[in-house]
């Protein structure tokens, strides 16, 4: 049976939202935070890297949550509810989601992360991250001004990351300036499958 090593409290949450979604059969392998924030030393023996989420199918191992999300879709929607459309720009643009989430959009979030938790704040981090996450958060904004999700009316894979970095933008506290991102990010944690996926990691 596949396995998801997920550490808890990040990002492997939404991996197991998607396993969900999918209705897959699944185990998972918990790990926990050391004082330090960090993820045991345990998690290297399923990835040399020692990130989460990493999935192991009978032997495959796969790190990045675009790529096993891309994986999971595969092997687990041959309906294609969540994947891209079917169209080369559609296929494209939704490709973009996918993988913005974990790059252009993350990297900000980060910065601001590791400032909160700094007692000093070089102001070269603290003026970067400050415009980049208004940059960031504003793009997704209009993009959510006239549609419910990032593709369109119906929900797919890359609201899944896209959720998480709204989550994190709550937990920053930068959030509030965007009604439709707060909407969007209220609409998806309301989804009966993150529900679930919370129930199945003890949230
Ligand atoms: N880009 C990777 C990031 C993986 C990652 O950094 N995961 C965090 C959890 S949110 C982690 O394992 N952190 C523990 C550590 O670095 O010690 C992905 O999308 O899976």
């Amino acid at each position: 049976m596949l396995k998801l090593h997920h550490l808890r409290v990040g990002r492997s949450i939404f991996t197991v939202w998607l396993l969900e979604e999918l209705g897959a059969e699944y185990a998972l392998e918990f790990y926990d935070r050391n004082e330090m924030g960090r993820a045991p030393p345990e998690l290297k023996n399923a990835h040399p890297l020692g990130k989460s989420p990493v999935i192991d199918d009978e032997g495959f191992v796969l790190a990045e949550s675009g790529a096993i999300a891309l994986y999971l879709l595969e092997k687990f929607d041959p309906e294609n509810t969540f994947g891209p459309p079917s169209d080369s720009k559609g296929r494209a643009e939704w490709m973009q989601w996918l993988m913005y989430t974990e790059a252009s959009a993350f990297a900000p979030m980060l910065i601001k992360l590791l400032l909160s938790r700094s007692e000093d704040k070089p102001p070269v981090f603290d003026m970067f991250a400050s415009g980049e996450v208004a940059l960031q958060l504003g793009y997704v904004e209009a993009r959510l001004a006239d549609r419910d999700y990032v593709m369109g009316d119906t929900f797919s894979a890359p609201d899944i990351g896209m959720t998480y970095i709204a989550e994190m933008a709550e937990r920053l506290g930068e959030l509030a300036p965007y009604p439709k991102l707060s909407a969007y990010l209220a609409r998806n944690k309301a989804r009966p499958a993150f529900q679930r996926a919370l129930e199945k990691v003890g949230a």
